[in-house]
C-alpha cells in the first residue's frame, strides 16, 4: 500500500492511534478459542521438563477492507514462502513455533507439493481408493508425518489471518501470552503488513457500486505496532523485523532506520528479486550478508539465516541471565 497517501491526525500520539485502531476494529469472531490455544501452547513448551525457545513467525500478507461485506480490498504482497521456509528451520532448530499466517499462503513442509493443483498429487484405484501417486509419493509421505510430528508433538501452533484487524488482534493476544516466557520468546516478523487501513466505522458496508470514474477511498496510517510490541507487549522478546525494498540503493538505510525507530534486535533487509538468495542481517553492531549454499540439498536462503538468529537469540538470553 505504499502508494496509498494516509491522512495522519497531525498531534494525534501513538497511543491514542493505537487505541482508535483497536477500538474500531471488528471483534475476532474465536478469540476465546485462540486464547485457549495459545495458553495451551505456551504452558506446554515451558514446563520445566521442555522449557523450549518460543518464537512467533509471521508470514504473508495482510489485507485492507475497502467494504465491511468485503468484496474488495487492498492486498500487500507476500506469498508466505519466507515464513513457512523459516517455520521449518525454527523447528529443527529446536523452537516451538507460533505460526501466523496469512489463509492460503505458503505453509511449512508443503513447498515441495505441487499446489497447482495438489490435486495431481493423488489418483483414484481400482476399489475406489486413494493412491498417492509414483512421482509424489516421498514429498507426500515427507509432509504429512513432519507436518504430523510438528502439530501433534505440540511443537507448531498455525493460527490463520486475512485483515490487517484480525492480524494486529492476534499478534497482540500472542505476544500477551508469551510475557511468561521473558526472554526466551522470539518475533520473527516476516509479513507485510498494510501502511494504511479504513477504518471499520468509517467504511461503507456494502460493495461500493461503479458510476463515478473516481472512487473516493480515505486511509488512515496504521500505527506503528511495531513500537508497542517492543515497548508494551512483549519488553523482554527477542524481536526481528524484515524491511523489504525494491531499490537497493536505499534498503540498508531504511533498515538501519527501522532498527533504530522501533528499537528491533535485529532487522532482516530484502530486495524483493533477490529475496530467496540473499538477505543483510542488520544490527547495532554489524550488518551480515547470508546467503544460499548453492551446493547444498537444503540450500534455502533460511537455513544459514535461522542459525544466525538463533545463536544471537542464545546469547540475548545468556545476557539477560534468565
Ligand atoms: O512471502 P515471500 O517469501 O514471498 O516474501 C517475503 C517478504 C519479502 C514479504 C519478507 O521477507 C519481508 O520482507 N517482509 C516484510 C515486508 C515489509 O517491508 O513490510
Amino acid at each position: 500500500m505504499d502508494a496509498a497517501k494516509g491522512l495522519e491526525a497531525p498531534g494525534e500520539t501513538l497511543e491514542a492511534q493505537v487505541k482508535a485502531f483497536f477500538d474500531s476494529a471488528p471483534p475476532l469472531q474465536n478469540s476465546d478459542e485462540i486464547t485457549q490455544k495459545l495458553n495451551q501452547f505456551i504452558q506446554r513448551n515451558s514446563s520445566p521438563s521442555s522449557a523450549r525457545r518460543v518464537v512467533c513467525v509471521t508470514s504473508g500478507g495482510t489485507t485492507a477492507p475497502l467494504e465491511q461485506r468485503c468484496v474488495r480490498y487492498v492486498d500487500n504482497f507476500s506469498s508466505g514462502h519466507r515464513g513457512a521456509t523459516s517455520t521449518e528451520y525454527f523447528l529443527k532448530a529446536g523452537y516451538a513455533v507460533i505460526f501466523l499466517y496469512r489463509r492460503r499462503s505458503f505453509q511449512p513442509f508443503c513447498r515441495s507439493l505441487p499446489d497447482d493443483p495438489l490435486l495431481e498429487c493423488f489418483k483414484p484405484t481400482n476399489e475406489s481408493n486413494i493412491q498417492v501417486c509414483e512421482a509424489y509419493s516421498e514429498a507426500v509421505k515427507r509432509a504429512i508425518v513432519d507436518h504430523h510430528t510438528a502439530v501433534a508433538g505440540g511443537l507448531l501452533l498455525k493460527l490463520p489471518f486475512s485483515t490487517i484487524f484480525e492480524y494486529l488482534q492476534m499478534l497482540q493476544m500472542i505476544a500477551m501470552s508469551m510475557r511468561c516466557i521473558g526472554p526466551r520468546a522470539m518475533f520473527y516478523l516476516a509479513a507485510a503488513v498494510s501502511d494504511y487501513y479504513v477504518p471499520w466505522k468509517d467504511m461503507v458496508e456494502h460493495k461500493i457500486q461503479s458510476g463515478s470514474h473516481l472512487l473516493d477511498v480515505k486511509l488512515v496510517q496504521v500505527p506503528k505496532m511495531l513500537s508497542v510490541l517492543r515497548q508494551d507487549w512483549a519488553p523482554l522478546a527477542f524481536c526481528i523485523s524484515f524491511k523489504l525494498e525494491t531499490d537497493s540503493n536505499i534498503l540498508l538505510n531504511k533498515a538501519g532506520g527501522a532498527l533504530e525507530k522501533y528499537k528491533m534486535h535485529a532487522v532482516v533487509a530484502n530486495e524483493l528479486n533477490t529475496r530467496k538468495e540473499q538477505v543483510v542481517v542488520v544490527t547495532s553492531a554489524e550488518k551480515v550478508t547470508v546467503q544460499c549454499d548453492k551446493s547444498r540439498s537444503d540450500n534455502d536462503v533460511e537455513n544459514p539465516l535461522i542459525k544466525l538468529l538463533s545463536e544471537k537469540h542464545a546469547t540475548y538470553i545468556e545476557d539477560s541471565g534468565r
